[in-house]
């Protein structure tokens, strides 16, 4: 599917009820994942009042199982029917994943809106292959999805709202996924709350536009940065550059009344180069769309990781 090609025809101006709907559906998932993780809430404050109160998100990412109705198209639908369009696939063997990224409608933002009132951002759903899994995760993630009905249909609001479509799982259930997919426990714990939104650095007016600046930043404010394979995560085109904060851990009762601290969300940093072709524009006249666009498996690959128990435990210095 080529950019230009809109999926289903719909276009909304920033004045219409759709975009209004649109966006509070999306402050709400973003309010569920403020309150829930405390490291994403500290720096969106810190940024913002150190640069105008002026944010624009990246992306937003969502996690699923990638079984009975439960992957990828049962949240990509409302992207779908909110003007957006579906881009490229990326693949990730190991990790028994795949991933899919959206691109927003061309909507003109309320200028100055930051957030979710800003530049909409793109969306990157990723599903685990159940059917590559173990029977016994398999068992599990079955009977969750299962017990959860028609669950599926309402991912949506259950995003919203802070909850499950599913009953929680016992620890062992948690444990047993955990041993063999980190992706896969968080999910079950986490469903489809928000599981990070990325602030985009080079749309920052301060020195933070650079990511560099932006890492070194955040690491002297005292946040753990994702170290997997380099706090930077630089795509092979040099013109993609990603970090992460570790994610923070939330209180959880699991239905055996056994009481631990599990994965929640982290955020993400991305900037975006000016593509080799627009290299002479002048900085006041480049936009977004003369930045290198889309996503890369070997920069996603390790931000995964920033809710590994491997990443959560390390020290830092
Ligand atoms: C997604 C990791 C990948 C990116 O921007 O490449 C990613 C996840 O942790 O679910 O966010
Ligand atoms: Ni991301």
């Amino acid at each position: 599917v080529s950019a230009s090609q809109s999926t289903n025809g719909s276009h909304f101006s920033s004045s219409s009820g759709g975009d209004s709907f649109f966006r509070s559906v999306l402050s709400s998932m973003e309010q569920v994942y403020l309150n829930r993780n405390p490291t994403a809430k500290a720096i969106l404050e810190l940024v913002g009042s150190t640069d105008a109160n002026q944010i624009c998100y990246d992306h937003i990412a969502y996690r699923t199982f990638g079984v009975n109705g439960y992957g990828i198209d049962s949240i990509s639908k409302f992207f779908l029917d909110f003007g957006y369009t579906q881009r490229e696939e990326l693949r990730f063997p190991k990790k028994k994943l795949k991933a899919l990224w959206f691109s927003p409608p061309n909507v003109s933002s309320i200028n100055g809106g930051s957030g979710v009132h800003g530049p909409l951002p793109r969306i990157f759903i990723s599903e685990l292959l159940v059917d590559q899994m173990s029977l016994q995760a398999q068992e599990i993630i079955r009977k969750y999805t299962g017990l959860s009905g028609a669950g599926h249909k309402h991912t949506v609001l259950s995003s919203a709202l802070g909850c499950l479509t599913w009953p929680k799982p016992s620890h062992d259930e948690f444990q047993q996924l955990a041993s063999e997919s980190e992706y896969a426990a968080w999910t079950l714990v986490n469903g489809y709350m928000v599981n990070h939104v990325t602030i985009s650095t080079h749309r920052l007016k301060s020195r933070l536009k650079n990511i560099k600046n932006f890492n070194e930043f955040i690491e002297d404010k005292g946040f753990k940065l994702n170290s997997e394979g380099g706090v930077l995560k630089v795509s092979p085109d040099a013109l993609l550059l990603q970090s992460s904060t570790v994610a923070d851990s939330i209180p959880f009762e699991f239905s055996d009344g056994i009481k631990e601290s599990v994965p929640c969300s982290y955020i993400e940093f991305a900037e975006r180069i000016v593509l080799p072709e627009y290299k002479d524009l002048p900085e006041d006249k480049v936009q977004e769309v003369h930045r290198r666009d889309g996503f890369e498996v070997g920069n996603a690959d390790k931000i995964f990781e920033s809710t590994s128990m491997d990443q959560l435990n390390r020290r830092v210095a």
